[in-house]
């Protein structure tokens, strides 16, 4: 295990970034990881409702964002980009729910997000910590491409950028060939991946695989916590959109098996490959390219260090455990 990363978090909250956050939760109950501030960004949801039930899962894990509810952990929460750079908004509400949630409508959150917009926040955090803060994104990428629009130097400031995103020998999830975050903001993406900063990129070849299924899924509802009965509740949710493209009952938790990569990198497999996103493709916008033949690369991008397989048992059991200490 790598000694307690200190995290920034950027999601889109989103079923599989409320279970991230509450993996990330038990992490830092645990003192295997801090959590330094959460942003939002447009995609499964709008950043705003993305940062109430971000403010929701962590309270509901016993962190919070300030005021008189801090008792514990306190973790801010900034709203980030509404829209991608450079093409339409478009949310995922039949995978998530029109709440984000799976329709669960839980109550409003106690604690509000900070005024400062989430790349602010990045860039502040950054120079305030050099060398220290690990971005882990599972949303589109608007608010780390603005981060560096924002601060040309922010590449050397930070330890690691781990994305959920991408597919490469795998088919796309919102089209043939891209995954949904990439699509949502190709142009950032791209921004992300040109930058001279140590990445570690989680494509569907690698998330695609950790589906859990029944078994799993039974093991949690059968844990009377409220903690345990919320995760089961969403994934309820998660599965019955899911049962259609797995031919069977189950879920994909892809933005926790990123998490999981930041703390216990020895979890996946990887290759280093530069990669690019296709800009203009007609049919293929949005989509990771990485050069795979044996000459050496032509591209003079800083190769991505892209997981294409994990530890499919260890993520699951480790999951669930995670799950099962609140
Ligand atoms: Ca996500």
């Amino acid at each position: 295990m790598t000694k307690a990363p200190k995290i920034l978090y950027d999601c889109d909250t989103g079923i599989d970034d409320a279970m991230t956050l509450l993996y990330l939760a038990s992490l830092v109950q645990a003192g295997e990881a801090e959590l330094a501030a959460v942003g939002t960004v447009h995609g499964n949801i709008d950043p705003m409702t993305g940062a109430l039930n971000t403010l929701r899962v962590l309270e509901a894990a016993g962190i919070h964002s300030g005021g008189r509810e801090a008792d514990g952990p306190v973790v801010p929460v900034a709203v980030g980009a509404a829209r991608p750079m450079a093409q339409d908004v478009h949310y995922a509400l039949d995978w998530h729910g029109t709440d984000g949630l799976g329709d669960t409508r839980l109550p409003e959150p106690a604690g509000r997000p900070v005024a400062e917009p989430a790349a602010a926040q990045i860039v502040r955090l950054a120079r305030a910590m050099p060398g220290e803060l690990t971005l882990l994104a599972t949303g589109p990428l608007t608010n780390l491409g603005s981060a560096l629009l924002l601060d040309g130097e922010l590449p050397s400031l930070i330890r690691e950028v781990v994305v959920m995103g991408g597919a490469f020998d795998h088919p796309g999830n919102i089209t043939t060939h891209a995954e949904a975050n990439i699509w949502h903001d190709p142009e950032a993406a791209d921004l992300v991946f040109a930058a001279d900063w140590p990445i570690v990129l989680v494509p569907l070849d690698a998330t695609h695989p950790t589906a859990v299924h029944d078994d799993w899924l039974d093991r949690l509802a059968a844990h009377d916590t409220p903690v345990a009965r919320f995760a089961a509740s969403i994934l309820e949710f998660y599965a019955d959109a899911y049962t259609p493209t797995l031919k069977r009952r189950g879920a994909v938790i892809h933005d926790a098996l990123a998490a999981m990569l930041v703390v216990d990198p020895d979890l996946g497999e990887y290759v280093q490959r530069p990669v690019r996103v296709e800009l203009r493709g007609e049919l293929t916008r949005g989509t990771t390219v990485w050069d795979a033949r044996s000459l050496p690369a032509e591209d003079t991008r800083r190769p991505v260090k892209v997981a294409v397989g994990s530890d499919v048992a260890r993520f699951q059991e480790r999951l669930l455990s995670a799950l099962l200490t609140f």
